[in-house]
């Protein structure tokens, strides 16, 4: 039986190249939870638990998840055999309750080893990629509406995105929909114009938002009130034609379930973390897809190991219909992967290599990493990295 040898847990804490201003929180940067899980055949997997503004988004924290993996999920996983990535996961359920996102970030070290293992991508491990690409939105959240039409002309002319996010509900509703129809009407056709209120909005607020921004040529508006009001998204799908997505409101399979139960939702944001890693979050996708729910791959800006990992679970559903936001690493000022992720055409392509394709610029780690100055020397071997 193979075991595990340890697991290193770090805090990174990343620069963004702007700030990215959102209903409930405006962020300077981005900090991620690496994970490598050191298996007692030598190979290494890697993961990566990150969320947004610390405690304002959602129920975990980096410190939080860090703190769960190394006090809590570690031990469990020293019980465990690595290459039964299942069965480590039941234990790890068994014993933890919640901390969906140190979930996430284990599962996925067990996939990337696992992939590494036996040579496959994560993608075929989680049920077979069928496409090597994955459409990107661009999330335009300077705050400024001219800035945000500079920055989206930029992306069209250089191929990189043609789908772009709005972050609103910090300002009156008049103010965030003038906002937003500057912008569509700046850009046409040319590209497709989504909202996401993050919860900001009574339903009534709702209702007025969502009618005026349907007016204005708005393809979808994502998580609009409260996520615990799931009946208020019931009637805002049931009364406006515009796509109404849920998000916060989704934390996995259960979730998945009770929304495509009560058509409280024309669209899932996928996400992995959310969701309890990417076996779960394929669940999420699994009960879209019975129900007619459409899909969309979210991201909680993650930095390239969540992001990528996102992409392999991505891959493998049969439809994807409003695309992705896989754009995490783009947001940052600094790469933490040896080799940057691929994105062109308007896509991220996945690599083909085994786990999940990526390897850590070690030297950008151990910069960027806040126990910096007390961290030991890393001392793996480049190879087994
Ligand atoms: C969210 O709520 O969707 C995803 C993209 C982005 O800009 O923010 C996140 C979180
Ligand atoms: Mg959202």
């Amino acid at each position: 039986m193979l075991g595990v040898d340890g697991i290193d847990t770090f805090i990174v804490d990343l620069p963004t190249i702007r700030p990215h201003v959102l209903s409930m929180a405006t962020m300077h940067k981005q900090t991620v939870v690496v994970v490598r899980l050191r298996c007692s055949d030598g190979i290494i997997g890697l993961g990566e638990g990150t969320t947004i503004g610390g405690l304002s988004y959602g129920d975990e924290s980096p410190e939080g998840i860090k703190l769960a993996i190394d006090t809590y999920l570690t031990p469990i996983l020293k019980t465990c055999d690595p290459s039964r990535v299942g069965t480590a996961m039941a234990a790890i359920s068994k014993g933890v309750i919640g901390n969906h996102f140190a979930k996430c970030a284990i599962e996925t070290a067990l996939l990337d080893a696992m992939g590494k293992r036996v040579g496959l991508p994560v993608s075929e491990l989680l049920g077979g990629r069928q496409r090597d690409w994955v459409p990107v939105a661009w999330t335009l959240a300077s705050g400024d509406t001219a800035r945000d039409i500079d920055e989206a002309e930029q992306m069209l002319s250089t191929r990189r995105h043609n789908i772009f996010k709005l972050k609103i509900g910090s300002r009156a509703v008049n103010d965030d929909v003038a906002h937003v129809a500057a912008i569509k009407s700046a850009l046409g056709d040319r590209a497709s114009v989504r909202v996401d209120v993050n919860q900001a909005w009574s339903e009534q607020s709702a209702d007025r938002g969502m009618a005026m921004l349907e007016s204005a040529g708005v393809d979808l508006v994502e998580q609009p009130i409260a996520r615990a009001n799931r009946a208020g998204m019931a009637r805002l799908a049931a009364r406006h034609g515009i796509a109404v997505m849920a998000d916060e409101a989704l934390h996995g399979p259960e979730d998945a379930f009770d929304f495509a139960a009560r058509a409280a939702a024309d669209v899932f944001a996928v996400k992995i973390a959310p969701s309890g890693g990417p076996s779960a979050a394929g669940r999420v996708g699994a009960i879209a897809a019975a129900a007619g729910v459409a899909l969309y791959g979210g991201t909680m800006l993650e930095a390239g190991i969540g992001t990528i990992a996102s992409a392999h679970l991505f891959a493998t559903f049969p439809k994807l219909e409003w695309g992705t936001e896989l754009f995490g690493p783009l947001l940052l000022t600094e790469e933490i992967l040896a080799e940057p992720l691929s994105y062109r055409d308007f896509a991220l392509h996945l690599p083909a290599s085994p786990g999940l394709g990526i390897a850590l610029d070690e030297d950008k780690i151990a910069f960027f990493r806040r126990d910096r100055e007390s961290a030991p020397a890393f001392g793996i071997p480049a190879g087994r990295r």
